[in-house]
């Protein structure tokens, strides 16, 4: 049976190489492949269930157009198109092409994604979002405080004696991370866990504390008084790298500890604990997840957990290091830097950059000049993974025409005129890189598009034809119409890097001029060519104090402006059998994960008489769900916890409760700036 190379696409960490078998166009087996070094063992159950996936009798095989009852019928691609082009070409006529939404999300990576905007360019221009779900906070505070994204690579972590989780749950989120973690503890090395929940990481770790969410940089500003209190900083490293230091250490002595204890409600000896560990043990990582990206404070957050890093020494050697993003295989001009996605300081005139991803349903609706009428969806969710789901919905409907590019019938393609239906991976060749290991890779076609599938840049082409667009520009820009066509774009991107798409077939290429053990030469790319602990970029760019001075996230129980009706902190972290809402519908998740569930502190559930496995109701002034409690003492009282992804025909849309807020820095979601309250339904 044939068998090819290839790698997973999703917005993961991981982004694993795969051997996969291919039999009369069926998916029959998949492997892990051995050649990229960070994911060379075991591939998670999403991987395993592509092989269902692929094949799904639920998947989208042709076109579709809601009826006047709300039920899907399925149309041929010329009546789509037709339809499509009609509204395309009375929308510019007479609101102008801005009044048309681009909007896509992380569903999928590769190369080909950017083209899309090709055609909108061609097309007269459209409008689109700025900022992101995901990451922004820390990638923008790691990039004021080292100048860049980019981290040692995932096998040096073995080196490390100490390694500290801060807000991630790799035993879930980035599982062939635990590899390197448990070697690195045959090793002797040390692992601290910081999250408001017990997770499968911390059940290895030694040290588990668990914050009031939102207040780490509370945390990280203790710690830090403490280890100057001790002696026990790097004053070295701190004279030849670090810029702002005196101004750093005065501002994180203004506050007492037991004060900074008590915010991040956090016992001192814990504390101590830790700066102790950080003062004597390296070299140290901090593995910074996710977790403190999604408050309004997250940027100044991550910047006062980084500063740990540096007072310590930790950056530039083995086994030591600020591990957040590594964006050294982002080496494509179109991807390089993920914070282009801002609001262009000098706007093109063709494509608005005119909605805040976090902000999706009140920009749309708020939008004038022209008002949006049209909005065209590919590779997200946003009715159910964009915070504020009520405002979403509502400016969805309020649009005119929406086509929704799917693969399922989520609930985004629920609301949808027209549906079209998407490739999956094995449908289309591409070419990523990742953001934790710094390997290139290629994912080939090697299925024939089920059904009536047209991948995204035919769809494009057949529009731009439709429309008489296609011309010789953009016939180059958007490839096809087949793989050879495909394969010669790739080759074209690939040329400048003086790589080609063998060289990627053979196996993972490291990306070119990608390091092991980064910030080795001391050099950091920032404004004076140091760490940077006081930022005048974070005031004139952020409005945002120079320094990294903790506040409280916005919606905290700590707050004396707190709303009493609703008292408990709800987080919405990922989890392991889904990537945000694709795979929980497969049969084979389903057997692991049913339904939503709540995770709540016994002493939270007894004071609502909740018993475990009750239907509960978790509200705030924006919404409702009604999930199954699921008593644990794990959680941290106080707070709940549901994981994200669900869909609504589930009956867990979390974003009905959380509100459409921006982080402090680079225009991130602040989903879990959140408070609720339990009651049993
Ligand atoms: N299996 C799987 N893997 C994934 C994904 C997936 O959906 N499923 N998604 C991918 C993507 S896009 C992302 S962004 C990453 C995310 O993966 P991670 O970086 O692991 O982030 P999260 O799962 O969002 O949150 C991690 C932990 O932060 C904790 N947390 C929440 N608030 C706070 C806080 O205020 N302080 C601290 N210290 N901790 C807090 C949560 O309880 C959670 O356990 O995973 C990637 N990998
Ligand atoms: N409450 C809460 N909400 C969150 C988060 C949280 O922590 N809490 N996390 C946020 C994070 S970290 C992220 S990254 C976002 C993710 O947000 P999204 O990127 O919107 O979510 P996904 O569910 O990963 O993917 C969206 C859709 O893309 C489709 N898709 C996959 N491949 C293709 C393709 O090739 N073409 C097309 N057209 N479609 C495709 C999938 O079927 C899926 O329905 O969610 C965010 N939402
Ligand atoms: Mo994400």
């Amino acid at each position: 049976m044939p068998e090819f190379l290839t790698a997973c696409p999703r917005n993961c960490y991981s982004t694993c190489a795969m051997k996969v078998t291919v039999e009369d166009s069926h998916l029959m087996a998949l492997e892990p492949a051995p050649a990229n070094e960070a994911t060379a063992e075991g591939l998670c159950l999403k991987g395993l269930a592509y092989a269902e996936r692929a094949h799904s009798p639920d998947r989208i095989l042709h076109p579709l157009r809601r009826q006047p009852d709300g039920s899907f019928a399925r149309i041929t691609w010329d009546a789509a198109l037709d339809e499509i082009t009609g509204q395309l070409r009375r929308t510019r006529n007479e609101f102008g092409p801005q009044a048309i939404l681009h909007y896509a999300a992380s569903g999928t990576k590769g190369l080909l994604n950017q083209c899309s905007l090709d055609f909108w360019r061609h097309f007269g221009g459209c409008t689109t979002t700025y900022g992101d779900l995901c990451w922004p906070a820390g990638l923008e505070a790691t990039r004021l405080t080292l100048g860049a994204n980019i981290h040692n690579a995932p096998p040096d972590l073995v080196n490390a004696r100490l390694i500290i989780f801060w807000g991630k749950n790799a035993a879930e989120t980035n599982i062939h991370q635990m590899r390197f973690v448990t070697a690195a503890q045959d090793r002797g090395a040390q692992l601290v866990v910081i999250d408001p929940r017990r997770t499968q990481t911390s059940e290895r770790a030694e040290l588990l504390i668990q914050p009031r969410p939102g207040t780490d940089g509370y945390l990280a500003v203790a710690v830090a008084q403490l280890l100057i209190r001790k002696g026990q900083v790097a004053e070295e490293f701190i004279g030849d790298h670090v810029e702002g230091y005196p101004e750093f250490a005065a501002m994180v002595n203004e506050v007492p500890l037991i004060e900074l204890a008590r915010t991040c409600d956090v016992p001192v000896h814990a504390i101590e604990q830790l700066a102790a560990l950080l003062g004597t043990i390296k070299p140290a990582t901090i593995c910074a997840g996710f977790g403190m990206q999604r408050y309004t404070n997250s940027g100044q957050t991550m910047r006062a957990l980084i500063a740990l890093c540096a007072i310590t020494g930790n950056l530039g050697r083995p086994g030591a290091g600020w591990a957040y993003a590594n964006l050294q295989s982002h080496v494509f001009a179109e991807v390089r830097d993920p914070l282009a996605s801002l609001p262009p300081a000098k706007p093109d005139g063709v494509v608005r950059v005119g909605v805040s991803t976090a902000r999706l349903g009140r920009d749309m609706l708020a939008l004038q000049d022209p008002p949006l009428k049209f909005a065209w969806v590919e590779r997200g969710n946003p009715l159910a993974q964009n915070p504020d789901t009520h405002l979403v919905r509502e400016a969805f409907a309020a649009l005119d025409f929406r086509v929704v590019v799917e693969q399922f019938l989520t609930d985004t393609a629920r609301a949808a005129d027209i549906i079209l239906p998407a490739k999956n991976m094995f449908e289309q060749t591409d070419v990523f890189g990742a953001y934790w290991h710094h390997y290139l890779q290629l994912k080939p076609q090697v299925l024939p598009p089920a059904g009536e599938v047209k991948p995204e840049t035919e769809i494009f082409r057949a529009l731009a034809r439709r429309l008489d667009l296609l011309d010789a520009e953009l016939d180059a820009a958007i490839p096809g119409p087949d793989d050879e066509a495909v394969r010669a774009w790739l080759d074209r991107q690939l040329a400048p890097l003086n790589l080609s798409l063998e060289d990627l077939a053979a196996g993972p290429v490291i990306a070119p001029g990608a390091q092991e053990v980064v910030f080795a030469d001391g050099v950091y790319p920032t404004p004076s060519g140091r760490i940077e602990l006081r930022s005048e970029e974070a005031a004139a760019r952020w409005g945002l104090d120079p320094l990294p001075r903790p506040t409280l996230p916005v919606e905290c129980a700590a707050r004396a402006d707190a709303d009493p009706a609703t008292p408990l902190q709800l987080l919405t972290p990922n989890t392991k059998n889904r990537i945000h809402s694709q795979f929980g519908n497969l049969a084979l998740i389903r057997t692991h994960d049913p339904q939503p569930e709540v995770q709540i502190h016994p002493d939270d559930a007894r004071a609502r008489g909740i018993r475990f496995g009750d239907r509960v109701r978790i509200h705030n002034g924006r919404g409702g769900i009604t999930v199954l409690a699921r008593i644990d003492a794990g959680i941290r009282q106080g707070c709940v916890a549901v994981t994200n992804g669900w869909w609504g025909s589930d009956g867990g849309l979390v974003n009905k409760l959380s509100a459409g807020r921006e982080t402090d820095l680079a225009h991130g979601a602040a989903f879990h700036d959140n408070l609720v309250e339990v009651t049993r339904a």
